[in-house]
Order: C-alpha cells, then structure tokens, then sequence
C-alpha cells in the first residue's frame, strides 16, 4: 500500500478546515496513519520545497508557511498518492475542480490551503522528512473488507 504527506497548511489552520480535510479523508476509504501539528522551519522548508528554490514565489511561499503551524498526516490505501492528488485539487485552487478541498474551499494559488505529495518517490521523501517512524502506525482498518475487493489488497 501507499502512503501520502498532507499538508493542512497555515491558511487551512485559519480558514478552520482541519475537520473538513480528515472528514473527507476518511469518508473516501484511505487509513490515518499519522497525524501532528508542527512549525515548520527554514531547514525543512528548504528541503520540503527544494525543486522550487530559484522560482520567484519561493521567499514568499516560506514566509507563509510559517506563519502558523501546519497539520501533517499521513493517508495510506491502494494507490494513495494518486487518490489523494486528485481530492486536493489543482494548485490554482480558483480553477481547481468542484467538490476537491482546494476546489471548494479556496481561490488563490499560493493560499491553497493543502499540500499532498506529488508522486511515489517525493511521497516516501517527505515521510522520512515530516515523521519519525515511531510516529507511524500500521493498524488494522476492519472495514477494509468493505473498501476493496479482497485481491485488490496486497
Ligand atoms: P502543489 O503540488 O499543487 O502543492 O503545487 P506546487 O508543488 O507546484 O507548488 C507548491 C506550492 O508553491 C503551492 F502550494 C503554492 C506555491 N506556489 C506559489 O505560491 N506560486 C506559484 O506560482 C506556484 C506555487
């Protein structure tokens, strides 16, 4: 199984939609499994947000994502890191699609209100980089056996 990073970032903090982002999280099927509130700092952010270090929203983007905590989770299922892209929404989050978290709640592309890793590699990175693996947990989802076809879980 997969595992993807979420962000709820510092202006989702503010717009109070930490419950909403879990909520939809959990309805889809996908398995917690970690979740901390963290200030994030210069170090992980230059690590966190390397590809984008020479782009011109880079200073402003670090400045804004520390100016509250954020809320970092962990979401694993078949295909999680694709799954969860696609509930997140575009990163223009005004033309992000209808019913994704940015596409409901937000209008700004830097103010997008959530991060999710973009793909395997960078999701497995930003584990090793957000939670320490005694805040990992594997426990078993009974309902799993409702979610998924029974060979569709390896
Ligand atoms: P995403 O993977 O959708 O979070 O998008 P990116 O990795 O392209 O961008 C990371 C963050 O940089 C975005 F969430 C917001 C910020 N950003 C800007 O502020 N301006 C831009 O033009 C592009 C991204």
């Amino acid at each position: 199984m997969e595992r993807s990073v979420v962000l709820v970032k510092p202006d989702g903090l503010q717009r109070g939609v930490v419950g909403e982002v879990i909520h939809r999280f959990e309805r889809k099927g996908l398995r917690l499994s970690g979740i901390k509130m963290i200030s994030l700092d210069d170090a992980l952010l230059d690590e966190w947000y390397a590809h984008h270090k020479d782009k011109s929203f880079f200073p402003s983007l670090k400045e804004y994502m520390k100016t509250a905590p954020v809320v970092a989770m962990l979401w694993e299922g078949v295909d999680a890191v694709s799954t969860v892209r696609k509930l997140i929404g575009v990163t223009k989050a005004r033309e992000a699609e209808a019913g994704t978290v940015r596409g409901d709640f937000a209008m700004s592309q830097q103010y997008n209100l959530i991060h999710a890793s973009e793909n395997k590699e960078i999701a497995q990175k930003e584990e090793k980089l957000m939670f320490l693996p005694s805040e990992v947990f594997s426990w078993e989802k009974t309902d799993y056996k409702h979610i998924y076809l029974k060979e569709e879980l390896f």
